[in-house]
């Protein structure tokens, strides 16, 4: 699989011009300030060209390579996280998207802390995301890390919410801090159908059980308008920004201070 070769080569060698990540601001709804970044990874190479996420991603998944991709990206983001910091943005949180094989490693947490801890960056400037078809298998034990990782100050987003099978049993037992609400919901507000008030409902419901809540894939302004009037707390996605590269997200920062 040349997938899979190229993916190996560029983690083996560090290579951050085939390996890297772009970073899209996420909104505070009410203020219009960017109060954090989801890390999104890209793989470019001369031979291949660019590859979406959902392809490397996959392979990395199927052939184990995740765990060091991951952990390759945990150390990016951390990093672009420490350049946050240096220039004065100590408040910003920086999301990054985890796959369960990674969770369900022994090491998951040590191996985040000594990423924190190298970096000089604290633990509550990062955030993991997770999905919910993570929790379809080992419940139990990935709940468990969760809460391990939220005794040390990490907080964890729950993404594409809606999309899977979270019961609202579930969201009450679960240690997140955020809820993720999927763009198949923020696409129909502007439809007008029945999940444009549901969208409402699973905002209060998430405050209720004292989450935040993320709005994912706002493009136009009657979704924001929506969003702001059913206190949601964040958005993200095309209508303030797609994903950007470090250098125009601080960029992006200075000006929006
Ligand atoms: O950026 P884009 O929308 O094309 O991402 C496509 C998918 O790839 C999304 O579902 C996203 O969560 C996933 N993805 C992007 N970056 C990462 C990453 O660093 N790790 C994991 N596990 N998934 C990622
Ligand atoms: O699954 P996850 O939420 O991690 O994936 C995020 C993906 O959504 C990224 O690939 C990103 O490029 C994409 N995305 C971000 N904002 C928007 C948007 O406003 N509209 C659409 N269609 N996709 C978006
Ligand atoms: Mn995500
Ligand atoms: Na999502």
């Amino acid at each position: 699989d040349l997938i899979e070769k190229e993916l190996r080569a560029a983690i083996t060698e560090n290579d951050t011009s085939k390996l890297y990540l772009e970073y899209q601001p996420q909104v505070d709804l009410k203020t219009n300030k960017i109060i954090g970044f989801e890390a999104l990874a890209r793989m470019r190479t001369e031979s291949l060209g660019f590859i979406s996420p959902m392809e490397f991603i996959d392979v990395a998944e199927r052939t184990q390579l995740i765990v060091p991709l991951g952990n390759f990206i945990l150390k990016q983001a951390s990093e672009f996280i420490r350049d946050l910091i240096d220039k004065g943005h100590k408040d910003i949180k920086v999301a990054v998207n985890i796959s369960g094989i990674q969770l369900l490693r022994y090491d998951f947490t040590d191996t985040v802390m000594e990423i924190v801890k190298d970096t000089g960056i604290e633990p509550s400037n990062l955030e993991l995301e997770i999905t919910e078809s993570v929790l379809l298998d080992n419940y139990n034990i990935i709940n468990e890390k969760l809460k391990d990782l939220r005794s040390h100050k990490i907080e964890i987003a729950l993404d594409d919410f809606g999309t899977g099978y979270s019961s609202f049993a579930r969201l009450l037992e679960l240690n997140i801090d955020t809820l993720k609400i999927d763009r198949y919901f923020i696409n129909k507000i502007s439809v007008k159908d029945s999940s444009e008030i549901i969208t409402g409902d699973i905002i209060s419901m998430a405050h209720k059980l004292g989450l935040k809540v993320v709005a994912e894939g706002v493009e136009v302004p009657e979704q924001k308008n929506y969003l702001l009037g059913h206190q949601c707390d964040t958005m993200q996605g095309y209508l303030f920004s797609k994903p950007i590269s470090k250098e125009s997200a601080l960029q992006m920062l200075t000006c929006n201070g």
